[in-house]
């Protein structure tokens, strides 16, 4: 049974190559020149294995409101995935379950920008909330930190 399904895999891969088990999400993120931590979480989101396109922007704000999310969940920078909207310091496993489950939202947002969120390492981890944010603008809870 074991080696069956282990052939299955096998044959899948010869079938759809490498991209279609191993594609990386793009994701295009609008940051300011000047954020550090913005740089931090694109690496976290790299070595999570995301392909990202990073733009410099004068105001992320406006990519936020063209993207749907209320500026009361603001941060420091706006990503897009896959017809989704990412703000803020959300950790790429949120991001992955989004992209897996693919739910009806505008996507998902850490507001503010929380001690301990990715690219937001230091001395504290503080508390956070990943939202799930709607067309409305309200919120669910889509996970807790620290877990
Ligand atoms: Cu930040």
């Amino acid at each position: 049974m074991q080696r069956r399904t282990l052939l299955t895999s096998a044959a899948m891969a010869l079938l759809f190559g490498k991209s279609a088990f191993a594609a990386a999400p793009a994701i295009e993120v609008f940051k300011d020149a000047q954020c550090g931590c913005c740089t931090g979480w694109i690496e976290h989101l790299q070595a999570n294995g995301f392909a990202v396109t990073a733009r410099n922007v004068d105001d992320t704000g406006v990519y936020r409101r063209r993207y749907g999310m209320p500026d009361t969940l603001g941060s420091c920078h706006t990503g897009r995935v896959a017809g989704y909207t990412i703000e803020g310091h959300v950790p790429a496993r949120e991001i992955q379950q989004l992209l897996k489950q693919r739910p009806k939202a505008v996507g998902l947002a850490v507001p503010g920008m929380p001690m301990g969120s990715p690219g937001m390492e230091g001395k504290r981890n503080d508390a956070y909330d990943v939202l799930l944010v709607q067309a409305d603008g309200r919120s669910t809870v889509y996970r807790h930190y620290p877990a």
